[in-house]
């Protein structure tokens, strides 16, 4: 598949997905959100993709919605529907894609670019980068997920701290305040963040994706529904050949070779 607005590439194991639109700091035009859920959909599709790394070129991740664009679409602009039709699909296809999704956080990520960065699954982040829920800079509340995904990370106070001041909130910051799991000097960003994405791509990511499923369908569950699910589950992962590696590899005292299914 070719794209216009995003680069798609594939090495050892792991997709890589650039969101390509640097003078606009990569901010999300309709082509854009439409390529990028089509890649996901792709990295989904392709058995030999088994992490998929998010970044953006130039010197930031996303700006969010491109308000160019916006502007000239006038009154009649639905933004619901905008949202419906195009960052909601994104957001969803991230989530369900049963591979680990890295953030790989260049630079700053504002309003729907921050909820996009929320939606990985880890975020490993440049020392130069920032999130800013820029939303409320332009009178209007987080979306694409923000209000679900920022809670649930760093607590409801600090989350909406960030919606209604709209600060910048640094890397070392969103570390502190458990947003991110990794900050790393920009230099050494591409080296570390593929570091990750190969060990994820080499490890028994049919479980890893089944974890991924157990965690977000906890979310909405009780306990006893929960231990059900995981039991469900876990039936699952333990029918794969990585389960009866894993267990043979440890008794032989050996790594284990694993092929994610
Ligand atoms: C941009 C943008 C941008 C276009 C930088 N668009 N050009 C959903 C559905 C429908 C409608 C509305 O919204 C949403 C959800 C949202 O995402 S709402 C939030 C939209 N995003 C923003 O409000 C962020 C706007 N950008 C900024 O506040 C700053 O650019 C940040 C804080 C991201 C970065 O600041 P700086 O590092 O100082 O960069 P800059 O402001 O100088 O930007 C560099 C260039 O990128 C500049 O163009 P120029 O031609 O002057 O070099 C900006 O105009 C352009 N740019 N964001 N979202």
């Amino acid at each position: 598949m070719s794209y216009q607005t995003i680069l798609y590439e594939t090495a050892n194991g792991v997709a890589k997905i650039t969101l390509n639109r640097p003078e606009t700091l990569n901010a999300f035009n309709d082509l854009m959100i439409e390529e990028t859920t089509n890649a996901f959909k792709q990295a989904g599709r392709d058995a030999a993709v088994r992490c998929v790394v998010l970044t953006g070129s130039g010197r930031g991740f996303c700006s969010g919605q491109d308000l160019a664009d916006t502007q000239e679409r006038g009154d009649s602009f639905s933004i619901g529907d905008h949202l419906r039709h195009g960052y909601h699909q994104l957001i969803k296809q991230m989530v369900r894609l049963e591979k680990p999704v890295i953030g790989m956080i260049n630079g700053v990520a504002a309003g729907a670019g921050c909820g996009v960065a929320l939606a990985c699954d880890i975020r490993i982040v440049s020392d130069k980068a920032s999130f800013v829920l820029a939303f409320s800079r332009v009178g209007l509340l987080p979306d694409s997920g923000t209000n679900w995904f920022l809670p649930r990370l760093i607590g409801y106070g600090r989350a909406y701290e960030l919606a209604i001041t709209a600060d910048r909130l640094p890397a070392d910051k969103a570390l502190a305040w458990g947003m991110v799991n990794q900050v790393v000097p920009h230099d050494q960003l591409g080296e570390v963040t593929t570091a990750w994405a190969e060990r994820f791509a080499n490890g028994a990511t049919k479980a890893y994706g089944l974890a991924k499923r157990a965690m977000y369908k906890s979310m909405g569950m009780s306990l006893d529904e929960a231990l059900e699910y995981e039991a469900q589950l876990q039936e699952i992962a333990g029918k794969t050949h990585d389960f009866k590696e894993g267990v043979q590899a440890f008794l032989e005292k050996r790594v284990p070779e694993y092929k994610g299914y």
